[in-house]
């Protein structure tokens, strides 16, 4: 089980044994700080975990620590998939942070649950976008709503459910544009979208997903945090999980968020995606510091 994300975990775990060399019974407050900040943990989490353990840190002890990171009760409950039809999720984030290959790799896992999917191609900003998202449907065999480019993605958002509704679709996903968000109008974009998916279907978006490159550390999350502020998000999917040391920035997206992660991307292809386990990532994370049997 969860065998795609022990495997993009690999980075991570290397540097790990960088510092600390061969698994221990014990380490020392100090050296869990060097763990933990190589890992890509904001320095404020890490002080938190380092409060809560004794001196001499042991394995049950910084699992409870970091699993209790997952625990926090500000973490809003993951939204049930398929609890409407459609089910539409409305995928955002900067440029390149991964949106349209998640893209791809949400209806590959739906239509292998022989569930019938629509793409939206909401990016309407250049033309390798919408083409890109062209390109994925034809692949992997689903519908997708394109449009020209410059339209109004409101507007490809309100088609794309419509057509969704008329054809008994159960799973609608649609692209934005991933300009940062410090241009306002991106702000005001993003809200008019957002409206619009309720006009077509009340209750749409019914989830509202910001995909997070997890190479690009703290500035990612911030970027989500000022999405999260604009829209109000549902969930996170991390990406780039794979090309990264830095998989602790995991402990930073759920306690500065209080969001769920749904998935993770460990590469470029369509299968490449997995569910977010809690407790097989911190487990790999502590096997990485102790003996099995400690
Ligand atoms: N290694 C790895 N690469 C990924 C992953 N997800 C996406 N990529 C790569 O990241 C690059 C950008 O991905 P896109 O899906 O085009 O990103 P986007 O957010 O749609 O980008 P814009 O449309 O330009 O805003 C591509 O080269 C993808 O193949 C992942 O999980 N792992
Ligand atoms: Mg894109």
């Amino acid at each position: 089980m969860f065998k795609l994300l022990k495997k993009s975990l690999q980075k991570t775990i290397s540097a790990i044994t960088q510092i600390i060399g061969d698994k221990r019974e014990t380490i020392s407050k100090e050296e869990l700080e060097e763990i933990l900040i190589t890992s890509d943990i904001e320095y404020e989490i890490v002080e938190q975990i380092l409060d809560s353990l004794p001196n001499s840190i042991n394995k049950i002890s910084l699992q409870n620590a970091l699993t209790s990171v997952f625990l926090d009760k500000h973490i809003k409950p993951a939204k049930e998939l398929y609890s409407a039809k459609p089910f539409v999720d409305l995928i955002i984030g900067v440029n390149g942070a991964g949106k349209t290959t998640t893209i791809a790799k949400l209806a590959n896992l739906a239509k292998k649950d022989g569930k019938s999917v629509m793409l939206g191609a909401g990016d309407t900003f250049r033309a390798a976008a919408v083409e890109q998202l062209g390109i994925w449907a034809n692949r992997l065999g689903v519908l997708a709503v394109t449009s020209k480019i410059g339209a109004d993605p409101s507007s490809v958002a309100y088609d794309t459910i419509n057509s969704a509704v008329s054809k008994g679709i159960d799973y609608a996903i649609i692209d934005t544009a991933g300009r940062l968000h410090t241009q306002t109008n991106l702000a005001e974009e993003l809200k008019k979208i957002v409206r619009v998916c309720e006009k077509a279907m009340p209750g749409a978006p019914h989830r509202k997903i910001a995909i997070i490159d997890a190479t690009a550390g703290s500035s990612a999350i911030n970027q989500a945090k000022a999405f999260n502020e604009m829209i109000g998000l549902d969930a996170v999917i991390v990406t780039k999980l794979d090309g990264t040391a830095k998989g602790g920035a995991i402990f930073s997206i759920v306690r500065e968020l209080g969001l769920p992660i749904l998935y993770v991307g460990v590469g470029e292809k369509p299968d490449d995606i997995e569910s977010f386990d809690t407790k097989t990532f911190v487990d790999e994370f502590v096997g990485a510091i102790f003996k099995e049997d400690s």
